[in-house]
């Protein structure tokens, strides 16, 4: 399948997935919700990838919906049904999706773009980024996940101020609050974010999955919830092929050879 909106390259086990509609410094218009959609739920069902990178093309990662787009529905548009079926989908689709996802967050994210970056697992940004939490500003509330990610990775308070403030915080900030795993310098984005995309493909995908799952379940259960769900996922992943090659690579004092089973 071709894209208008979104780039998709496969390499070496890593999905880099970019933003492409640079003029409106990657605005979601309607085709460009449908695609990432789409494109994600690809990355997802391929077991040949196994680790999925976010980014944005020229100087943004994304400005989130596409506001001038939004301007000329007519009354009978549902804006809840357009959150329900597009961003809420979208975010799913990184939450859920059994591979580590990175947002290489190379320039501005606001609106739904900062609530996109937030979903991914590992965020790396480029020293120029900047986050805006825009919903405010044009009279919305916060989506695409933000009241649940966001108060879980910065607090509450902070959360909330950076929701009804509409403040862009720059990348230094976004790292010292725990928004974002790594700042770089901009020029240094490529190989870092690809440094790190390699590293997490060639690990033991299944258990990563897993260790996904159970942290964003752990985030919502009980401590009791949490431990049996911990003993139930170590069934699965103590079965796996990665586990048997770990423990073949420990006694053997080699690095381990992981297929991601
Ligand atoms: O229906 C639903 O599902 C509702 C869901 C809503 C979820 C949301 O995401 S709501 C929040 C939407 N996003 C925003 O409110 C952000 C709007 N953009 C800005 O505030 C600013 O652009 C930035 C602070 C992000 C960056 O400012 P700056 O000065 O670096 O760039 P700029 O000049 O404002 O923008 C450059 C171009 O991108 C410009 O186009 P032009 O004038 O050169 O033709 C601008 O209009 C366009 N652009 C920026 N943001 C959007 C956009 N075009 C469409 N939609 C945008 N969101």
């Amino acid at each position: 399948m071709s894209y208008q909106t979104i780039s998709l390259a496969v390499e070496r086990s890593v999905a880099t997935v970019t933003f492409s509609r640079p003029a409106t410094l990657n605005a979601f218009n309607d085709q460009m919700i449908t695609e990432c959609i789409s494109v994600l739920r690809k990355c997802g069902e391929e077991k040949a990838i196994r680790c999925v990178v976010l980014t944005g093309s020229g100087r943004a990662f994304s400005v989130g919906q596409d506001l001038k787009e939004l301007r000329t529905r007519d009354t009978e548009f549902s804006i809840g049904a357009h959150v329900r079926k597009g961003y809420n989908e979208i975010v799913r689709q990184i939450v859920t999706m059994d591979k580590p996802v990175i947002g290489a967050v190379n320039g501005v994210a606001a609106g739904a773009g900062c609530g996109i970056a937030m979903a991914t697992d590992i965020r790396i940004a480029a020293h120029v980024a900047t986050f805006v939490m825009a919903f405010g500003r044009v009279g919305l509330v916060p989506d695409s996940g933000t009241t649940w990610t966001l108060p879980r990775l910065i607090g509450p308070a902070r959360a909330f101020e950076l929701a009804v403030s509409g403040e862009a915080i720059g990348a230094k900030k976004a790292y010292e609050w725990g928004l974002v795993n790594v700042v770089v310098p901009a020029d240094q984005m490529p190989e870092v974010v690809t440094a790190w995309a390699r590293s997490l493909a060639e690990g033991p995908t299944l258990a990563f999955g897993l260790t996904k799952r159970a942290m964003h379940e752990g985030a919502t259960s009980s401590l009791a919830d949490a431990l049996e769900n911990e003993a139930e996922l170590q069934q699965i992943a103590g079965h796996s092929r990665d586990f048997h090659e770990g423990l073949q690579a420990f006694v053997e004092k080699r690095d381990p050879e992981f297929i991601g089973e």
